[in-house]
């Protein structure tokens, strides 16, 4: 009898986690999944050199108005590497709120490289991340790393990174790392159209 007993209550919380699962699979989907303000980096922020939304460290990452080609509109970011002054790397980001706590989340930005006339004078590499807060500390939940030299010159390419959230809050960031020789750089680094998914929409829209 006891056993009978013990066998319909495992059931009955079997039954109740899938209940849970569903419930929880459900809210991620009924949520409005959270956007990038300014993604494509047409409206100005304070300056016309600097996008609204975004925020920036280091040197040379700038809006710009006239430069060609655009994936999309008539702005991008644009890092002038042949004007970076030092080996110090720099960035732009954008924290987004309404994330869900566990769901998976893909950042990705285009980029189109305006090559140096020898490699050797490129950009080391872009990173794309993703961060989350937790008890008021940044924590990289994903990242991953471009070399410049893999990328071929002046041709878009969708780099893209994909994490789970570690709380309700995103932070997507772009690193570059620029050539370590001084008096040397060359070339620069167009940047368009930056978007953040959840993973499985992705996936799906894939299939
Ligand atoms: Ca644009």
């Amino acid at each position: 009898m006891n056993r009978i007993i013990s066998f319909a209550t495992g059931l009955t919380c079997l039954w109740g986690s899938v209940g849970v699962l569903s419930a929880k699979i459900a809210v991620v989907e009924d949520i409005a999944p959270p956007k990038l303000i300014n993604p494509s980096f047409e409206e100005q922020g304070e300056t016309a050199d600097r996008a609204a939304g975004w925020g920036r460290w280091g040197d040379w990452f700038n809006r710009e108005e006239g430069w060609t080609p655009v994936h999309s509109g008539h702005c991008i970011l644009a890092y002038h590497h042949w004007e970076i002054p030092s080996a110090k790397d720099s960035g732009v980001y954008q924290d987004i709120a309404g994330a869900v706590k566990g769901a998976s989340y893909t950042f990705g930005i285009y980029v189109s490289v305006d090559k140096a006339k020898t490699p050797i004078r490129d950009a080391v590499s872009i990173e794309v991340r993703l961060e989350s807060t937790v008890d008021g500390s940044r924590q990289t939940i994903a990242s991953k790393l471009y070399k410049v030299a893999d990328l071929p010159p002046d041709d878009w390419q969708k780099l893209t990174v994909s994490g789970s959230a570690n709380s309700d809050t995103l932070r997507v960031l772009v690193i570059v790392t620029p050539s370590p020789m001084d008096g040397t750089r060359g070339g620069a680094l167009r940047f368009d159209d930056a978007f953040l998914e959840p993973t499985n929409s992705i996936t799906a829209a894939q299939q």
